[in-house]
């Protein structure tokens, strides 16, 4: 048996996709309409709360598309959190206007392929990086991919110091993206239906198709990635909340 990556986990996440029932809304008279709103804001400003005290994270998109009409992305120390967080969304009157699109629930990982001498309990970096408060930039890009097992290209029989090795050139391409998109690369076996949840953050909304493609050459995306649907979003932040849903 090939001896398997160590992981480190940090914040559990959901992405929680919806679409919303624009016919059903826009049936609302604009007084309802505010309150319901009111009442989702109340909700995010909770949230902000939470992230001021750096116990959990959470990031509203706008989906492009017609995969969904927006993303919530919940960060929370611990899965139970995150499904009282779901469920507390799902009794607010506006949830009743929304449809669920898709989900992904997952935690944020690292692993040990490349070396690290510092003890990650006590390394400020390495905890940032586990809890990470998310990035407010204009796009967003989600997307869950496996690694392969198929004949030849089995990546979990691979040895230990070849996957190191591999990984090594992943971590260098995507190093050339510092400061132009951010990853958040989440865990999810035993958890989804994918290995791993794959979200970035861009300034530049090309700069998601620029290094995508570019890892796609790269052995570890070329030969052992598989990839689920691809979701493509804008921030929208509390106040642009009220004119996204201004009918
Ligand atoms: O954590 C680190 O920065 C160390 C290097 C590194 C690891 C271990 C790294 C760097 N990644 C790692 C792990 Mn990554 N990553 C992806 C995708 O679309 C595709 O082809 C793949 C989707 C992107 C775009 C991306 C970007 N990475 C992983 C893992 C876990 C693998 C495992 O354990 O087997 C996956 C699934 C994955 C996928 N990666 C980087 C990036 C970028 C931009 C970096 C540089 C980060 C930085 O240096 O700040």
């Amino acid at each position: 048996m090939s001896e398997p990556a160590k992981t480190l986990e940090g914040w559990f996440c959901l992405h929680d996709f919806r679409t919303i029932n624009w016919a059903e809304w826009r049936k609302l008279d604009s007084e309802e309409r505010e309150q319901i709103m009111g009442e989702f804001l109340n909700l995010l400003e909770n949230w902000n709360e939470t992230q001021t005290k750096f116990e959990g994270s959470h990031a509203l998109y706008s989906i492009v598309g017609q995969k969904a009409d927006f993303m919530i992305m919940l960060l929370r120390p611990t899965m139970d959190e995150l499904n009282e967080l779901e469920n507390a969304f799902n009794k607010t009157r506006f949830a009743e206007y929304t449809i669920p699109a898709y989900s992904y629930v997952s935690v944020v990982e690292l692993s040990n392929y490349l070396p690290a001498d510092k003890d990650p309990n006590e390394d400020p970096e390495i905890q940032a990086r586990l809890k990470p408060i998310l990035p407010k930039w204009q796009y967003v890009c989600f997307y869950p991919m496996d690694k392969r097992r198929d004949g030849n290209d089995n990546w979990y029989m691979l040895p230990m110091e070849e996957r190191r090795t591999l990984m090594r050139s992943h971590g260098m391409i995507g190093r050339q993206y510092a400061g132009k998109v951010r990853q958040i690369i989440s865990g999810s076996v035993g958890f989804d239906d994918w290995e791993w949840g794959v979200t970035l953050f861009a300034h530049d909304v090309l700069q998601f198709k620029k290094l995508v493609y570019e890892m796609r050459f790269d052995e570890v995306s070329a030969r052992y990635g598989e990839f689920g649907s691809f979701f493509v979003g804008t921030l929208l932040e509390e106040d642009k909340v009220k004119s996204f849903l201004h009918i």
